[in-house]
C-alpha cells in the first residue's frame, strides 16, 4: 500500500534536508516504495487533525491505510521489517542494526538538538555562550567514540542498514556548525551516505518543496 507521509509546507531548513521527514524519504527510497506527501503549515501541525496522527504536533507521520506511526525511529523501523534491505537476515546482525538505531536518537542526538536549541532559541541568554561550551564538549565525546567505532569501516556494523540512516540524518544537523569537519573519517561516511542515489532522490524530492514554495 502505498503511504503518505507528512512533511513542513515551509522548512526552516530552506530544503537542505535537515527536517526529518528526510530519514522517511530516504528509507522509503532505498526500499523503492513510492509513497505520497501531505505538506503541513505550522498552525496545521497544532491543529486537532495533525494531533490525532501525532500527539506532539510534529511532522513526519505516516498513514499506511487504517495505520498511523509518528517517530522516525518507529517509521523506518516498520519500514525496514516490511521490505527487504535495510536490516540484516542474521538475528544477531539485525538487533546490533536496531542498537544503533537506538543509539543514534538515544545516544549521539541529544546533545546535538541541545546545541540546535541554543543557538536558535536562546541565542541572547547571557549563559549561552558558557552552556554551548559545554554541549559543544559533549557533542566532540560522542563523534571521537563513534569515530573510533567506525574505524575504517563503510557503515555501522557491517551492510548499510536502517541504522546509517538515523545516524548519518542525526550527524548532518551538525552541518551548520562546522565541528564535523575536526572528524575527516566521519565526514567520509557522510559522503559515502549522501552518494547514495535514494539519499540524492529524497534530497531532491524536500528541497522541490522549499523550491516550489519561492516560485
Ligand atoms: N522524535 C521525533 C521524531 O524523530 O520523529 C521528533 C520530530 C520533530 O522534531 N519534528 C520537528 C517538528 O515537527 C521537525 S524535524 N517541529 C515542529 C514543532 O515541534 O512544532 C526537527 C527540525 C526542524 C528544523 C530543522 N532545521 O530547520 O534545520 C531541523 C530539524
Amino acid at each position: 500500500m502505498r503511504p503518505t507521509i507528512t512533511a513542513f509546507e515551509a522548512s526552516p531548513d530552506r530544503g537542505q534536508g535537515l527536517a526529518r521527514d528526510m530519514r522517511v524519504r530516504w528509507a522509503l527510497e532505498e526500499v523503492g516504495q513510492a509513497y505520497d506527501v501531505r505538506l503541513v503549515s505550522f498552525p496545521g501541525l497544532k491543529a486537532p487533525a495533525h494531533r490525532a496522527l501525532n500527539p506532539f504536533g510534529q511532522i513526519p507521520t505516516y498513514e499506511a491505510g487504517e495505520l498511523a506511526l509518528f517517530e522516525t525511529g518507529s517509521i523506518l523501523f516498520y519500514i525496514a521489517e516490511r521490505h527487504p534491505g535495510l536490516l540484516p537476515d542474521d538475528d544477531h546482525a539485525r538487533a546490533r542494526a536496531i542498537t544503533w538505531m537506538f543509539a543514534s536518537v538515544s545516544t549521539v542526538e541529544p546533545p546535538i538538538i541541545e546545541r540546535q536549541n541554543a543557538v536558535l532559541l536562546e541565542r541572547d541568554k547571557p549563559w549561552t555562550e558558557e552552556r554551548l561550551v559545554a554541549i559543544d564538549g559533549r557533542i566532540r565525546q560522542r563523534l571521537g567514540e563513534l569515530t573510533n567505532h567506525l574505524g575504517g569501516a563503510d557503515w555501522l556494523d557491517g551492510a548499510f542498514s536502517v541504522a546509517d540512516i538515523m545516524m548519518v540524518h542525526v550527524l548532518l544537523r551538525l552541518a551548520p556548525s562546522g565541528i564535523l569537519e575536526e572528524y575527516p573519517s566521519l565526514m567520509v561516511y557522510l559522503e559515502r551516505a549522501k552518494a547514495r542515489p535514494a539519499y540524492q532522490r529524497a534530497f531532491a524530492a524536500q528541497l522541490a518543496v522549499f523550491e516550489q514554495s519561492q516560485a
